[in-house]
């Protein structure tokens, strides 16, 4: 009996013993520095108070580094605040990070995932990807109608502020709809007129979906919370119901209409690409063919990205023209002294305007669209720079702090478009790498090509013919943004006055 105990006893002692060898030879993982963090709700004591999360990530590098890690709830999230970290994450290391984390509001908003921009990397999602990227190209890109199109919403944007002349106006519902109007010729070949009921309700939808989805809000990291009555999922369920109704009807009408012979919308070639699917069924897997839901969730987030994320550039800029009016002097006398009073400016003229360019890229700098992006999920056991990352993390890049880094940049909470130009200022040049307004690798912005026809066309339009200032009695609008899925502007009113050589002539087109 003492035997046996004795030799139990050696056996335990051996065993914990070649524990300790063993944790001594395998190393811990070497994750980036975290914050202190309590069971439950993890390190969000830390954020008490913040609702600008941008910047609350960007002051936490002064303590813990450019690269560093935190619990929300119980999830292991790495803030990534240096270009380099993010570059390896999104371009060396994109199909790892590919992934994307489940939550509660962009599940209901996508459907669980059958979207493009809150899927996860999936065969399905490539597939979509490439549908969009290719009918974007046929519709925009490649072709001269889309520069049509937006010249034509940028006339009709020009006569609205000419019939509104001296009187305040809030642009913001005025430059939605010239923004909207192209992504719906894109998507479902329409267009909006002013005061129509459709768009109307679709101004508020989208508003109530911006200010609820994607903005690590307590029901995303909590989701039991889902099951407790919430004003904020109650509300994005109402705009998500609202959106897809609107969409429902649309997908109905081109499916009745629907032709493979002609194809003229992303909705057109997202059904045609469907029945092609369906028809070669041998090249289906379960799981992997192209449902309706798939195809609703496509057009909406093309059609969802394509107007919140232009519209906010296009209200930052008409904001920091005001606090900057001689930026908007340099870009008119730029107009003028190439493209004169006798033509309207065409996409062919970007070469000829860089100071307008420049300006464009530098709003893109200082107030990012997606300030965090979103966030991305590690698929595998990985790393980053010399840390080590476990699968299942989410990896945070902070947008904000890359495009506000002192190391990177002059002086980077000044607005200043000349640092995108030459010597010369007859160039545009990036100065650092640390900008990434569009991201970059598998995950790139889809709309980059098509955003930037729109904000050149729409800014040089309107500033050839109008000069923006504050109106009487009115304040300049505070350069703050809030936090969400978009950095969104604050309300603010214009007046819009005609420049001179304009008055006595007629805005054609
Ligand atoms: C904007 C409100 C819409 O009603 C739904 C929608 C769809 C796609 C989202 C977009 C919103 C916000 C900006 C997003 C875009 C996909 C890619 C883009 C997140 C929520 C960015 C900036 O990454």
């Amino acid at each position: 009996m003492t035997v046996l105990l004795v030799a139990l006893l050696l056996m335990l002692a051996l065993l914990s013993f070649w524990r300790m060898v063993k944790g001594k030879l395998e190393p811990k993982p070497n994750y980036p520095r975290g914050l202190s963090s309590l069971p439950v709700i993890g390190s969000l004591f830390h954020f008490a108070g913040h609702t600008q999360l941008h910047l609350l990530f960007h002051r936490l590098q002064q303590t813990y580094g450019s690269l560093y890690s935190l619990y929300m709830g119980s999830n292991f999230v790495v803030v990534v605040n240096n270009y380099l970290h993010a570059k390896e994450v999104l371009l060396k290391k994109g199909k790892i990070f590919g992934g994307r984390p489940r939550k509660v509001t962009t599940d209901l908003l996508s459907r669980n995932g059958k979207d493009i921009a809150f899927a996860n990397y999936s065969p399905i999602w490539k597939c979509q990807r490439k549908l969009v990227h290719s009918a974007l190209s046929m519709f925009g890109d490649g072709s001269l109608a889309l520069e049509k199109i937006i010249c034509q919403e940028a006339a009709s944007l020009c006569e609205i502020l000419s019939a509104t002349q001296d009187s305040p106006l809030d642009m913001a519902p005025e430059l939605t709809r010239g923004v909207t109007n192209v992504v719906c010729s894109l998507c479902f070949n329409s267009s909006y007129q002013r005061g129509d009921p459709e768009f109307e309700a679709m101004l508020q939808y989208s508003q109530g979906i911006v200010d609820t989805v994607a903005k690590e809000s307590m029901l995303d990291i909590f989701p039991w919370l889902q099951f407790f009555p919430n004003k904020d999922l109650a509300l994005l369920k109402k705009c998500v119901q609202v959106r897809d109704q609107l969409l429902q009807q649309k997908l109905v009408k081109h499916k009745e209409m629907f032709s493979s012979d002609s194809v003229n919308d992303l909705m057109d070639a997202l059904l045609r690409a469907k029945l092609n699917m369906e028809n070669n069924n041998s090249h289906l897997l379960p799981g992997q063919e192209l449902t309706d839901d798939h195809l609703l969730m496509t057009v909406a987030d093309i059609f969802g990205a394509g107007v919140e994320t232009t519209t906010t550039v296009l209200k930052w800029t008409v904001l920091y023209l005001l606090h900057y009016p001689e930026v908007q002097q340099k870009i008119q006398e730029e107009i003028d002294q190439e493209l004169g009073f006798n033509r309207y400016p065409l996409l062919d003229d970007r070469q000829h305007l860089p100071y307008l360019e420049a300006t464009i890229s530098e709003i893109l700098r200082i107030r990012p669209v997606a300030p965090l992006f979103i966030p991305h999920e590690a698929l595998m056991d990985t790393s980053i720079g010399e840390y080590d990352i476990p699968k299942g993390a989410h990896i945070v890049i902070n947008l904000w702090s890359i495009h506000h880094d002192e190391k990177e940049w002059e002086k980077p909470g000044e607005f200043n478009p000349g640092r995108f130009l030459d010597k010369d200022g007859k160039r545009i040049y990036s100065p650092s790498s640390s900008y990434l307004p569009f991201g970059a690798g598998v995950r790139v912005c889809l709309g980059e090509v098509l955003a930037k026809m729109e904000l050149f066309l729409f800014l040089s339009w309107t500033l050839q013919r109008f000069t923006f200032s504050v109106p009487e009695g009115h304040t300049l609008p505070e350069p703050e943004g809030k936090f969400g899925v978009v950095l969104q502007v604050p309300t603010f009113k214009v007046k819009a006055t005609l420049r001179e050589a304009w008055k006595s002539k007629v805005i054609d087109q």
